[in-house]
């Protein structure tokens, strides 16, 4: 411990900082001024890992919340060597590795993409419950911390609720949450928006709490040290900071604690640029150096750090030796590899609604995936995700055996959660609600496809035919957004989303499948409520054929030059072969219809493979329970489309069915309109 070095090292991350923000011209420059004591700290003394080995899967975890603090986590990682001068220097410009909010880069110390605040510290809890997830397996030797970095706009954002009671209820003593409560927020001081006690707030949820002032290094060092010998509970270090701490104006005098330090370069506001470098004892030609005293301490870190990983290695193989099936087992789960699983061995009885369906998945991958975590909000004997529960039991406090995790009614704090999940590595996340409800998970659907992360989305009740509850219950423009996902590339130029609407039972053990086998972007089943009538094996078996719909669509019903092609995903297929027998014994046409459970996966696959599916010389007729669009790019302009142009009303789903023209009468009617048409 040197008070003068310390000191130096923060005051270096602040000028860092400064100097990152005002050379890009955009930024925040005043978080991490009051962040930066916290941070050299948190870094130098506490933080394990390897820095020659980043992705060690038993390093301590940081997660940051507040994504547009980056240069604070730029720089600490400037002083740990992961990131180079020019790179420092190239903030948020095109190309440069250090972006305006951080995006997952586990090479260089980025657990997390964060930006959208109150995701980032939630993600955070869901690698908490994969870390202990993981020791209640495996042994206490795996003990490694997640820390979180929040401001006072994530302890705003509702998720924060979600978060704090879960990870208070579930004890998670190995996360550790560290907020920069600097009073100044973007448009205004707290004050003004809030006059909650925080402290209180995270004390009735469960956590253990503690105020500190975030620039005296004594009572960082002290709350850390009582936060990584909590046992019991998760630890919230409420660390008063300033605002632009370090700032001086033209006259000299200190110029701290504004509200416009937090989102602007401080040579546009009441501070000058050039006596603040000065003031941290920076200079104004080179603000991009390390300063040569920090340099120095810093390597020793570097080199402790090493040993310090070295060591427990050492004992992780001493572990190992002693352990060699759980080892293999431990080796089996981080590889992120999935044992053999046979989907045709599962076996379903007659006409299931497809949720019913994926419960007798999800009751088979209970017994054959080892390291998977469902979670449901609050509805899992709806969505039936309580087909794997039977198998297995809850995650309580203390007790981390279990493979689900009640959620309780927090879709978004789930799905973040989940993204957690996924980013700690070693365990699969699926989380399930009513379709319409996945309207409450989008900015962390949207953060699984950033991240481009394997998290299972399981959305039930998927169309109008939830009935009775009404048009609050009943989706109909959801499947069109998630759809635009699949058009949305990732930045490895993929399709970032996989989103599968099966039209049977047997589809559905094939989309589970496809889900599984899908690790690098998220996926989604949208299953239904009803029962559906399984469809008809062509010549071998249904689960053979269905496995077609690995290529995104297939013909489940085919003849030689057919009058018409009828294409729908889900439910809405087994309407379609009602309607084909009608046309066919009534009408005297030959039918084929198309079985596309995935729009994006199917305009992925050969020209020569889309026309022998959906011919470009045939009428061509889509129907949909969703908005039109769900077909329009298959179907073309030539075709037609029936959806729905409306919300749902309040009614049983047969009536539903005939008052908007989904029975096999109707939709043969529209067919038969149609192609007077063409
Ligand atoms: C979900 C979400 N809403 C809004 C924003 C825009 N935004 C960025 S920072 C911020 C508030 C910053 O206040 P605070 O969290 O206290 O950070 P500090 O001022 O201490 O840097 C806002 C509203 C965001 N990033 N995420």
């Amino acid at each position: 411990m040197n008070k003068k070095i310390d000191q130096q090292s923060a005051d270096n991350i602040r000028a860092l900082a400064v100097a990152m923000v005002e050379k890009a011209k955009s930024g925040h420059p005043g978080g991490p001024m009051g962040g930066a004591d916290f941070m050299h700290i948190l870094y130098s003394e506490f933080f394990n890992y390897d820095p020659s080995d980043m992705s060690w899967a038993f390093r301590d975890r940081f997660f940051m919340d507040a994504g547009h603090l980056s240069t604070l986590m730029y720089a600490q990682y400037y002083l740990l060597g992961n990131y180079k001068k020019e790179d420092i220097a190239n903030f948020r410009q095109w190309g440069s590795i250090t972006p305006g909010h951080p995006e997952v880069d586990v090479a260089r110390g980025i657990e997390n993409t964060s930006g959208p605040l109150g995701q980032g510290h939630t993600m955070g809890v869901g690698a908490a419950i994969a870390a202990k997830f993981l020791q209640a397996r495996f042994g206490d030797w795996m003990n490694h911390k997640i820390y979180g970095f929040i401001s006072d706009g994530g302890i705003q954002e509702e998720i924060s609720q979600g978060a704090g009671r879960i990870a208070g209820h579930l004890g998670l003593n190995n996360f550790i949450l560290f907020f920069d409560s600097n009073d100044i927020q973007l448009s205004t001081s707290t004050d003004e928006v809030t006059s909650e006690d925080t402290a209180m707030k995270y004390k009735a949820w469960g956590w253990n709490v503690v105020a500190i002032d975030a620039h005296n290094h004594d009572e960082i060092r002290k709350a850390l040290t009582d936060a990584n010998n909590e046992t019991e509970k998760p630890t919230l270090i409420i660390g008063k900071t300033i605002m632009g701490k370090g700032c001086v104006a033209a006259d000299g005098s200190m110029y701290e604690g504004h509200c416009e330090l937090h989102g602007k370069p401080i040579g546009g506001t009441g501070a000058d640029y050039n006596k603040t470098l000065e003031n941290l004892g920076a200079s104004s030609e080179n603000p991009f150096d390390i300063y040569s005293e920090v340099s120095e301490s810093y390597q020793k870190v570097i080199a402790h750090k090493k040993t310090k990983a070295e060591a427990k290695k050492v004992d992780i193989s001493i572990w190992k030796e002693a352990n060699p099936e759980k080892a293999k087992k431990l080796d089996f789960f981080l590889s992120g590899n999935l044992p053999n699983l046979d989907f045709s061995t599962i076996e379903h009885k007659a006409g299931l609604a497809t949720r019913a369906a994926s419960s007798g998945v999800l009751g088979y991958l209970a017994e054959h995936v080892e390291n998977m975590i469902v979670s449901s909000a609050d509805l899992s004997n709806s969505d039936k995700t309580d087909g794997f529960l039977k198998k297995t039991h809850a995650l309580k406090k203390g007790d981390f055996t279990g493979s689900f995790l009640q959620a309780g009614v927090a879709e978004l704090t789930m799905a973040c959660i989940a993204n957690g999940i996924a980013l700690h590595g070693g365990v699969i996340p699926v989380v399930a609600t009513f379709f319409v409800f996945s309207d409450y998970m989008k900015p962390a659907i949207r953060l699984s496809a950033i991240q481009e992360l394997g998290v299972k989305y399981v959305w039930t009740h998927d169309a109008f035919r939830v009935g009775e509850d009404g048009p609050t219950h009943q989706p109909i423009e959801q499947e069109a957004q998630i759809r635009l996902l699949e058009k949305l590339k990732n930045h490895s130029g993929n399709p970032s989303f996989l989103a599968l609407r099966p039209a049977d039972s047997a589809e559905t053990s094939v989309a589970w499948k496809m889900a599984l086998d899908n690790k690098n972007t998220p996926t989604g089943l949208i299953l239904s409520r009803q029962g559906i009538k399984d469809i008809e094996p062509i010549a071998s078996s249904r689960y053979n054929e269905a496995l077609e719909a690995e290529k995104g669509g297939y013909l489940v019903k085919k003849v030689d030059n057919p009058d018409v092609v009828l294409i729908a995903n889900g439910s809405e297929v087994s309407t379609l072969v009602a309607a084909a027998e009608l046309l066919e014994s009534e009408n005297n046409l030959k039918v084929n219809i198309a079985s596309i459970i995935s729009e994006g996966l199917f305009k992925n696959q050969s020209k020569t493979y889309k026309e022998s599916v959906i011919p470009n010389n045939k009428p061509l007729f889509g129907l949909t329970a969703g908005l039109p669009v769900n077909l329009e790019g298959l179907v073309g302009d030539k075709g037609k489309v029936f959806g729905l142009d409306h919300f749902g009303y309040s009614a049983p789903a047969s009536v539903l069915d005939d008052k908007f023209g989904f029975t096999a009468e109707k939709v043969r009617n529209q067919v038969l309109e149609y192609l007077k048409k063409v």
